[in-house]
């Protein structure tokens, strides 16, 4: 028969059980929640943006982003950002045709709303505001 199992044992192996078994769960809780924040940092990154003043670039010849998403009675703020002429045309807002400054519409109704520039829409320069 060997010595008794607590001799057999390093002398502070019973004392450092339950430490390490907090630690561990500490952290797993800190892994958890930094998986949480990378998970919505990569919503954040990707997801629509949603919010209550939303910005689109008006650049030569496009809108940028072409489509964005936004809750039901969000302002949308078009910024002039390129050198030639443009516009903003869709059901029911209607921009002058400009080269700088900024034109804003509040959607006050669900729905898809597909607007164009009316000079250069034949080339692409579309949008779309997906309200929600
Ligand atoms: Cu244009």
């Amino acid at each position: 028969m060997g010595p008794p199992l607590a001799a057999r044992m390093p002398a502070d192996a019973a004392g450092t059980t339950r430490p390490m078994i907090v630690t561990h769960l500490r952290h797993r809780v800190a892994s958890g929640l930094a998986a949480l924040a990378a998970i919505a940092a990569f919503a954040a990154a990707t997801a629509p943006a949603w919010g209550a003043a939303q910005r689109v670039r008006v650049s030569d010849d496009r809108f940028g982003p072409r489509t964005i998403r936004v809750h039901k009675g969000a302002k949308v703020k078009w910024r002039w950002a390129g050198s030639d002429a443009h516009n903003v045309v869709g059901k029911g807002f209607r921009s002058r045709v400009k080269t700088q400054g900024t034109f804003a519409h509040r959607f006050t109704r669900r729905g898809t709303y597909r607007y164009v520039c009316t000079l250069h829409a034949d080339d692409g320069m579309v949008g779309r505001i997906v309200v929600r």
